[in-house]
């Protein structure tokens, strides 16, 4: 068996750099699953707008702070970062949470 080490811009918790964003600005983040598994990506602190998966434009996307992301699926969100501080943005399956799969945002 293979053993899996879960990251997010191929950085394992804890040893993760701060995604940085502006107060005040949109933010448009890219979500890659290039793995076999899916990943219900939770963002805490925000609601998102889906806007596009695998390049397809979601019209009227739904406001969530949880996606699921299929594999070798690519979705676009966007959220107004007016919520400051630091936010864990992480995969909801708890095993790959605990094996690194979780980062944060910092608003300033
Ligand atoms: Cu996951």
């Amino acid at each position: 068996m293979q053993n899996y080490e879960w990251t997010i811009n191929g950085q394992k918790w804890p040893d993760v750099t701060p995604i940085k964003v502006s107060m005040g600005n949109y933010v448009l983040a890219d979500i890659v699953n290039n793995s076999m598994m899916s990943h219900p990506m939770h963002l805490h602190g925000y609601k998102f707008k889906v806007l596009e998966i695998n390049g397809q434009h979601i019209k009227d996307g739904a406001i969530q702070d949880t996606i699921l992301v299929m594999p070798h699926t690519s979705v676009k969100v966007v959220f107004i970062a007016d919520n400051p501080g630091k936010w864990f943005f992480h995969c909801h399956s708890l095993y790959h949470m605990h094996s690194g799969m979780m980062a944060y945002i910092q608003t300033y």
